[in-house]
């Protein structure tokens, strides 16, 4: 199906924003509500980039949201600003969804959307915030570090010390505003390189140090390895919908994630093991090739100093579960991506469940692949930031 093929009268008649982009972004379509709210028209916005309507500091995050619609079909929900034809902004909350082109694969993304600049300004007054009536929206102690790129701890220092004005929710949460994180950035002149940048250095033949270098400049701008991490999940997006749209050859992705991973793995062999610290088995589950989601996560366990073993892909259930039965291991960490069928991976955890527990080993899962969730054999770990807690949490237990 094609947005020629969506019947404009009807989109037009609807009081919710609809806005259809291709995989780069191109707006396609955009129906009467949508120009209502944003006082662009039709013919101002088509053929446009959305990214070109959304302020800076919320573009990356959008992207991100969109591409994770792309790798697994789902819907996905996400409020950004639009900056109306006037230079004002509204605040929409959006649902996006896919819609497949002729081999069935996403080809067209249909944002759905409501504007919610009133409630969330009543909303505000309401909580008496720090920042006036300005139209900007709040974000978590998480969300304001990543854009900012400084950790979390970082982020409660500066609002303990007023750098950063927060207000509370009732739970004794911070939030900060747009507004404030804008401000901050372009003072401390923050500017992280864009994903073009990124698919430069990975393509860029015979300089593998470039890329080490690009590595290690990433980490001391967000101020912690599991940040680059997450970063680097938002990178590996883009290099698939650039293959995906026919900008990158088969084997450039190849080429391009050859190198991540090579170069992940020489930063790893930098840091110093710690004597006594954890020793973790890093697998992927029998028949995935994607590694590096499992190498992110061996960068995130050896910066704590941590002793990891690569086991890596191919190595078929029952001579990992063999492997865990040695006892030299504390961890078992398994990956499996969103190529991977939900029975294959409950079958996989229930062998390395009863092996691990045997063994008194352990068992994290991760991945964007179908886990059972919960997952009732081990640990389920989505993202980083909740990695970089769970490490931390495991050394204050000790050992
Ligand atoms: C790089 C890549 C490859 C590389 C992999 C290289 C390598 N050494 O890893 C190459 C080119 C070899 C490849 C091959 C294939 N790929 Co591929 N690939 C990708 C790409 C671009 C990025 C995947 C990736 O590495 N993601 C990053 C990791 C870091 O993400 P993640 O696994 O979801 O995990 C996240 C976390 O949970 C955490 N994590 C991961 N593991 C663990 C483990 C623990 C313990 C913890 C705590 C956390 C954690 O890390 C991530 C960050 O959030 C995606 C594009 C996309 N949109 O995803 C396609 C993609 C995944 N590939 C796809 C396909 C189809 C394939 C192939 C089957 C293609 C083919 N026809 O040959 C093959 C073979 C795969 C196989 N047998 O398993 C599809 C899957 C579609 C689907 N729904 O099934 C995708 C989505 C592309 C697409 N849009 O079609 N691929």
């Amino acid at each position: 199906m094609s947005p020629a093929e969506l019947t404009p009268g009807l989109l037009d008649a609807l009081s919710a924003l609809v806005v259809v982009i291709d995989l780069e972004g191109t707006i396609q379509l955009f129906n009467k509500a949508s120009e209502r709210a944003t006082g662009c028209r039709l013919d101002d916005v088509r053929g446009r980039i959305l990214w070109d309507f959304i302020p800076q500091h919320e573009v990356s995050r959008l992207r991100v949201v969109v591409s994770r619609l792309v790798a697994n079909g789902r819907p996905v929900e996400s409020e950004s600003h639009f900056i109306r034809k006037d230079g004002s902004r509204c605040l929409v909350s959006w649902t996006f969804s896919a819609l497949p082109g002729e081999q069935g694969a996403a080809r067209w993304i249909v944002g759905t959307g409501m504007e919610v600049t009133d409630d969330r300004r009543l909303r505000r007054r309401r909580q008496s915030s720090p920042e006036g009536a300005d139209g900007s929206v709040f974000m978590s102690t998480s969300e304001i570090g990543r854009v900012l790129g400084l950790s979390p701890a970082t982020v409660k220092r500066w609002a303990n010390t007023g750098l950063l004005p927060a207000a509370r929710t009732a739970g004794g949460h911070r939030r900060f505003s747009v507004a404030v994180a804008e401000r901050l950035a372009r003072q401390l002149n923050i500017v992280h390189p864009s994903l073009d940048h990124w698919m430069n250095v990975l393509l860029l033949p015979g300089r593998p140090l470039e890329l080490d270098a690009e590595l290690l400049a990433e980490r001391s701008r967000r101020g912690s390895w599991h940040e680059v991490a997450d970063g680097l999940d938002e990178v590996l997006l883009e290099l698939g919908n650039r293959w995906q749209a026919g900008h990158l050859t088969v084997a450039e992705e190849h080429i391009g994630s050859a190198r991540l991973g090579r170069a992940l793995g020489r930063v790893c062999d930098g840091f110093p093991l710690h004597a006594g610290a954890p020793r973790v088995l890093l697998a992927t589950v029998e028949g995935e090739s994607h590694t590096l989601g499992l190498a992110l996560v061996e960068l995130c366990m050896r910066a704590h100093g941590w002793q990891t073993l690569w086991v890596g892909s191919d190595l078929p259930t029952a001579m990992l579960v063999r492997r865990i039965g040695q006892g030299d291991a504390d961890v078992l960490a398994v990956s499996a991506s969103v190529a991977r069928e939900a029975d294959e991976l409950e079958r996989a955890a229930q062998q390395l469940a009863q092996a691990c527990t045997e063994a008194r080993v352990e068992l994290l899962v991760g991945g964007r692949g179908p886990w059972a969730d919960p997952f009732p054999h081990g640990g389920r770990i989505r993202d980083f930031a909740t990695l970089e807690d769970w490490i931390e949490q495991r050394e204050r237990r000790g050992g």
